[in-house]
């Protein structure tokens, strides 16, 4: 069982994994702690990551970056609809209303959903994670944004499951960085709490947690979010501020030319990073367009002016925090700043003047999520023992549950009404089940929405589900129907039970005989209020509804059975048969869809593999030929007649001239066959080579031993 955690960002990404002595970050192919989260389409692979991101300006319209905007998002969104403006891939409308990216793969145009893409980010984190433990990779946790809606949540673990990853939870990304905060405290109070405010400002976005710790737990006390304000945002200050500059100064408009835009943008990120460590930096780009060098130069502080209209908006997320988690500032034992975002001086200077203290960086600025991420795992994994420490997580949205009234009770108000009411407010603990109960004739539908679109821009549906067939007796049958906020954040109807009114004989005991049989059988539909129930344990449950209904008709109410002295009593007990329903959830992906697409990814993965290990071949070959053909002029000299070592030398000089022209591009096996041909000719000598140098330090060792 793997123990790993992924952060995946818009920009980088990050795999931590426990081991016994802890948890660590692991590095990439390239020796990296952080990998961009970066999948360039190539004309015989994919380009994966680090790779991905260095073929990015050769090959822009088939690069795909900051994938985690486009999943699950319907593509007239307007935030959507605002970052395409400045993402270099083509994006078009699919048939479901969602997006789908269009890019050159394999020598044909492609298009492949937000989700099959984000797979290819997390496939690329799983090798990496799996190169480092030399074991295979399946559970996980995983990072989200506290924001993701929950079909982007349901999203994240398909994209996952296409990966071949099985994600334990997903864990909202500052509640891991305040696990991983908390965790190695060993100064927390017993009686008392420590509240501390955690900011993220990444690549996109800004995140902001309070939680409140005491010794071994931690409490979410309130989550807000600014969707899009991060790094990203500056970079687009000073390449609007450049862009304008240059046609100025050198009538050159990079909004006419892909390439030059792309390459001021990457110009522009850099400077913003020496602008955090210096008062001032320049901007130089040679042939940025129209064969012209470019120079330009900023000052800090008049970045920070046109970054204004940017920095202002970074207060409201720390006050809505504040508001909701009921506190103030002198409430705030200390604030911990993450996400690389957060390194520009100007934000670190609004955080102290917003919170009166020195914002502290404690955590590892980039690390903190992934490793918080892999704790979690850790925490849920049955092989690791981790030093206990609770995670209370708060949800951020409510969410309501919403019908059409039935008839009986259509009568008071209008018909067809739709009532609804709320199962998960705001700050609901996660993971939570509530119960609710409906009197109903036949097959029915309820959907589960937000409450409050305002905050998440979302489409308000979440999902429906259609409950029946049941069976009535006459009068409308009562069910008890589940719903799930799960760990992820996902919400769902569990399940759906029949409840009927049976009566039994049933051996009486003193015990039984003195408890009241309770049992209500009310005609009344309630369902204009259906009594909603925190869900813990199955028994108290029953108790709690049944505790909860007003209307129950004497003749069932506490109707203690007399006779003690009997063997057998006829007694009232319910009837529970579980009752089938089917689930649409608006935009998921079909279980048979992502089946083809796990399949999909495998024969890409496979794909990457081959043309690796083809590389590979044809650098074994190269390199022979270097190799042998200096040694047949030195040290295999003697080991092999003159006319043989000629022929040898211009046979390898025809397989180098070869490489680089009719076998430049040729199969694995192809090259596997090449290097045998050579070795044919070439392992005899070196055996002869080995032999004599061989028999000579025995030799030596013999003469040393007298
Ligand atoms: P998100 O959290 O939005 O999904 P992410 O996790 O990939 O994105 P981070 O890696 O935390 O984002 O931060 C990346 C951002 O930080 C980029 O915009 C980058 O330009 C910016 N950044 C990195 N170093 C610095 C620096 N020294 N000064 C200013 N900004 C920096
Ligand atoms: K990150
Ligand atoms: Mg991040």
């Amino acid at each position: 069982m793997s123990v790993v955690g992924f952060d995946i960002g818009n920009e980088n990404c990050v795999v931590a994994v426990a081991r016994q002595r802890g948890i660590d970050v692991v590095l990439n192919d390239e020796s990296k702690r952080e990998t961009p989260a970066v999948v360039c389409f190539g004309e015989k692979q994919r380009f994966l990551g680090t790779a991905g991101a260095a073929s990015s300006m050769m090959n822009p319209k088939n690069t795909i970056s900051q994938i985690n905007r486009l999943v699950g998002r319907q593509f007239s969104d307007p935030e959507l609809q605002q970052d395409l403006k400045s993402l270099p891939f083509s994006v078009t409308e699919g048939p479901d209303g969602f997006p789908l990216i269009h890019a050159r793969y394999l020598g044909q145009v492609r298009t492949f959903t937000p989700t099959q893409v984000l797979g290819m980010v997390f496939s690329n984190l799983k090798s990496i994670a799996e190169k480092n433990l030399n074991a295979a990779v399946v559970d996980c946790c995983v990072g989200i944004p506290v924001y993701l809606t929950d079909l982007q949540r349901r999203c994240v673990i398909d994209a996952a499951t296409i990966a071949g990853l099985h994600p334990l939870r997903l864990i909202h990304e500052t509640t891991a960085t305040a696990l991983a905060y908390g965790i190695y405290k060993t100064d927390l109070p017993e009686n008392d709490t420590l509240n501390v405010a955690f900011v993220d400002i990444g690549h996109a976005s800004m995140q902001v947690c309070v939680a409140s710790f005491k010794k071994g737990q931690l409490k979410i006390l309130a989550h807000s979010f600014d969707r899009s304000l991060g790094g990203r945002d500056f970079d687009e200050v000073l390449f609007q501020y450049f862009a304008a500059k240059f046609k100025d100064e050198y009538k050159i408009d990079v909004f006419q030319n892909a390439r030059a835009s792309l390459r001021l943008r990457a110009a522009c990120e850099k400077l913003k990073k020496v602008l955090s460590a210096n008062p001032e930096a320049p901007l130089n780009i040679e042939c940025l367009m129209d064969e012209k060098d470019v120079r330009g130069f900023i000052k800090r502080e008049e970045f920070e002016q046109i970054s204004m209209p940017i920095l202002e908006r970074v207060k409201r997320p720390l006050e809505k925090a504040l508001v909701e988690a009921g506190l103030t500032v002198e409430n705030i034992h200390a604030v911990e700043v993450v996400g690389s975002g957060s390194r520009i001086p100007a934000i670190m200077k609004i955080l102290l003047e917003f919170f009166g203290k020195e914002p502290r960086r404690t955590m590892n600025a980039s690390e903190s999520v992934a490793k918080g991420c892999a704790l979690q795992c850790a925490i849920l994994s049955p092989t690791f023992k981790v030093r206990e420490f609770q995670v209370n997580e708060s949800f951020p949205f409510p969410i309501a549950l919403s019908w059409k009234a039935s008839a009986p009770d259509a009568q008071n108000g209008s018909a067809d009404s739709q009532q609804s009411t709320i199962v998960f407010p705001k700050g609901n603990p996660m993971p939570s089940v509530k119960a609710l109960t409906f009197y109903r004739s036949g097959t029915f539908s309820i959907d589960i929405l937000y409450a409050d679109v305002m905050e998440l821009q979302a489409p308000a549906k979440i999902s429906t589900y259609t409950i029946g067939p049941f069976q009535t007796k006459g009068e409308p049958a009562k069910l008890k129907v589940k719903v799930r906020l799960n760990l992820h954040g996902i919400v769902s109807v569990e399940s759906v039970t029949l409840l009927e009114e049976e009566e039994v004989q049933v051996p009486v005991t003193k015990e039984s005989a003195k408890e009241p049989t309770k049992m209500d059988t009310d005609e009344t539909p309630v369902d204009s209020t259906p009594p909603i129930t925190n869900e813990t344990d199955e028994n108290m449950q029953d108790a709690k509804i049944d505790a909860g209904t007003e209307n129950g008709t004497p003749e069932s109410r506490d109707k203690p059975i007399q006779m003690e002295t009997d063997v057998k009593a006829l007694k009232k007990k319910v009837k529970k048969t579980s009752v089938p329903f089917t689930e649409l959830v608006y935009g998921g992906m079909a279980a048979a869809d992502l089946q083809k697409a796990v399949e999909k990814e495998f024969e890409m993965a496979l794909q990457d593999r081959v043309m690796e290990e083809t590389k590979d071949k044809k650098n074994a070959v190269e390199a022979y030929v270097y190799d042998m053909r200096n040694k047949l002029n030195d040290k295999y000299h003697q080991f092999i007649v003159d006319s043989e070592r000629e022929q040898f030398i211009s046979k390898l000089q025809e397989v180098e001239d070869w490489l680089y022209e009719d076998g430049e591009d040729e199969t694995k096996g192809v090259y596997v066959a090449k290097l045998e041909e050579l070795k044919k000719q070439g392992d005899p000598v070196e055996e002869r080579y080995n032999e004599h140098t061989g028999r000579g330090s025995v030799i030596d060792q013999l003469v040393h031993c007298i």
